[in-house]
C-alpha cells in the first residue's frame, strides 16, 4: 500500500479515513488533525497556559509531545499513585525521561509523600470500592488536578482521553440510560464554580493512531495496563466496540460525532442537572457536600486510623 500524499510506502493504513500514509507524513497528518479539534471546539489557544495530566502512557505522552511541536504553551503534572507491580515506578521514569528530553516542566505530586498513604493503601483503609482501588484513584486524580492546575495559574486541564477511552463511556451511559452522564460528556468542560476548564485533544482520535505516532515517532512510553484495570466495564465495552469496528471501520467514530450532534441539538437538555458546589471548609476545593469535602473526609480517616496504630503500638 502507498502513501496517499507522496506514493512511498504507507506505514499506517485507517481504514476509518480511507487513509495510508507513512512516517513521515503520518507525523504531519495527526497534530493537523488534533489541531483541527482544539480549534474547532475552542478548547484554548496559544496565548493561554496549560497543564498536560500525563501517566506515562501512550495518549498523555504522545498527545504532550503533540502540543509541544504545535507551539502550544505546556506543562505536566504526573501523580504518583503508588501502584503495585512497578508500575508507577516506571509510569513517572518514563515521564521524567520525557520531560528532560524536551526541555520541559513537569509538576509531580506524589500521593504517598504529600498525604501519608498510597491509593492501594487509601482504599483499604477508607474502606471504599469493593476491594477495588479505582473509586479512590479516580477521587484523588481528579482532585489533584484540579487544585495543581488552578493554583499553578493554568487556564485549561488536558488529559489524554481518546475516541476508544470516550466511546466506551458513552456506551456504558448510553446502556444504563444515564441522562445526568450524557448531558455532561463532552470535549471541553466549560470552568466553574471553582472547577478548572477540562479538554480532551484527543477525544476523536483512535487509540491505535496514537500508538501508531508513539512507535513512529520514538516515544518511550508504558506498555502495561495499571494491574487494577484487569476485568474492569471499560476493558469489557472497549472488546464490544472494537469487534463492531473490525466490521464496520468508522464505527466508533461515527457512534461519536453522532452523539455530540444530537447533543447540540438538545437531545439531552433535560438532562442537564445543575449542582451548587461551594468551598470545601477544609481544603477550599468545590464541593457538593455540605462541611468538608469527600477527599478530605477521606484522608481524615487515613490520619485517625494512622494515629490508632501508633497508640496501640
Ligand atoms: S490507574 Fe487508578 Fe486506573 Fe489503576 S487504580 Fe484503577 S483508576 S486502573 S485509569
Ligand atoms: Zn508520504
Ligand atoms: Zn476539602
Amino acid at each position: 500500500m502507498k502513501c496517499k500524499k507522496c506514493d512511498t510506502t504507507a506505514v499506517i493504513n485507517m481504514r476509518q479515513h480511507k487513509l495510508a500514509l507513512c512516517g513521515e507524513h503520518y507525523l504531519e497528518w495527526l497534530p493537523e488533525q488534533v489541531e483541527r479539534f482544539i480549534e474547532k471546539y475552542r478548547m484554548f489557544t496559544r496565548d493561554e497556559k496549560v497543564l498536560m495530566a500525563v501517566s506515562g502512557g501512550k495518549d498523555s505522552l504522545g498527545l504532550w509531545d503533540i502540543l509541544h511541536r504545535l507551539g502550544y504553551h505546556t506543562e505536566g503534572l504526573y501523580i504518583g499513585l503508588g501502584i503495585e507491580q512497578n508500575y508507577s515506578d516506571e509510569s513517572r521514569r518514563l515521564s521524567e525521561q520525557f520531560a528532560a528530553a524536551r526541555g520541559l516542566t513537569l509538576h509531580i505530586v506524589d500521593v504517598e509523600d504529600e498525604f501519608g498513604a498510597t491509593i492501594p493503601e487509601l482504599s483499604v483503609i477508607s474502606n471504599r470500592g469493593h476491594g477495588k482501588p479505582c473509586s479512590v484513584c479516580g477521587l484523588n486524580k481528579r482532585y489533584i488536578m484540579n487544585r495543581a492546575a488552578l493554583e499553578g495559574g493554568f487556564d485549561a486541564l488536558v488529559t489524554g482521553h481518546n475516541l476508544d477511552d470516550e466511546v466506551a463511556v458513552l456506551m456504558q451511559n448510553t446502556f444504563n440510560w444515564a441522562g445526568g452522564y450524557l448531558a455532561r460528556q463532552a470535549p471541553v468542560l466549560p470552568a466553574h464554580d471553582g472547577l478548572i476548564r477540562k479538554v480532551k485533544p484527543l477525544c476523536r482520535i483512535y487509540e491505535r493512531e496514537m500508538t501508531a505516532y508513539c512507535l513512529v515517532r520514538g516515544i518511550e512510553y508504558i506498555y502495561e495496563e495499571c494491574p487494577h484495570a484487569e476485568g474492569s466495564t471499560t476493558i469489557y465495552y472497549k472488546e464490544i466496540l472494537n469487534r463492531m469496528e473490525g466490521d464496520r471501520p468508522g464505527a466508533k467514530l461515527q457512534f461519536y460525532i453522532s452523539f455530540l450532534q444530537a447533543k447540540e441539538s438538545g437531545l439531552f437538555a433535560n438532562a442537564e442537572q445543575h449542582v451548587e458546589l461551594h468551598p470545601c471548609e477544609r481544603c477550599g476545593q468545590p464541593t457538593s457536600a455540605p462541611g468538608d469535602c469527600s477527599w478530605c473526609r477521606m484522608w481524615e480517616k487515613v490520619k485517625l486510623a494512622k494515629k490508632t496504630v501508633t497508640m496501640l503500638g
